[in-house]
């Protein structure tokens, strides 16, 4: 994580990029979406191995992408909803994208979606939703109202 300070130090806000990201910032309320969280680093350094998001009650019928070279797990426990990659290896070198799609809520604001980023036995908890400065924000997704006409069933 040293290396992402020093970056965030020299960039500012740009640097959240490095993160574990969305590639979107926004989304229509009520329609289907793909997601592509961006692993944008390893962990100080250490290569990437694992990615768990859990998803927010407001993005549900959640279905991932196939990736290869990596195991995918999706747990459903109620209002929770866990997905995972593991077995792959992201060296910090490099970036990749892991992609589900799912149904947004159609009430509009903000989900935030917690993830855990495994490098063997380190992890990096992308968990923080408010404040300044945050050292591991969440990924978020902003909803805004949908257009009319707007397809619901874009899959
Ligand atoms: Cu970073």
């Amino acid at each position: 994580m040293k290396k992402c300070f020093t970056l965030l130090a020299m960039l500012g806000a740009t640097a959240a990029q490095a993160h574990v990201t969305l590639d979107q910032a926004t989304a229509y309320a009520g329609t289907y979406q793909k997601l592509a969280f961006r692993v944008g680093h390893g962990c100080d350094g250490k290569a990437t191995t694992g990615l768990t998001v859990t998803l927010p009650e407001g993005a549900s019928h959640a279905k991932p992408m196939p990736k290869a070279g990596w195991k995918i797990s999706v747990t459903d426990s109620g209002a929770l909803r866990e997905i995972s990659w593991k077995g792959g290896s992201l060296p910090d070198a490099y970036f990749d994208e892991f992609v589900v799609q799912v149904k947004l809520s159609p009430e509009p604001g903000k989900l935030y979606f917690r993830v855990v980023q495994e490098c063997g036995k380190v992890s990096v908890a992308w968990d923080e939703i408010a404040g300044e400065k945050m050292k591991a924000p969440a990924p978020v997704l902003e909803l805004l109202p949908a257009p009319a006409g707007t397809p619901h069933h874009a899959h």
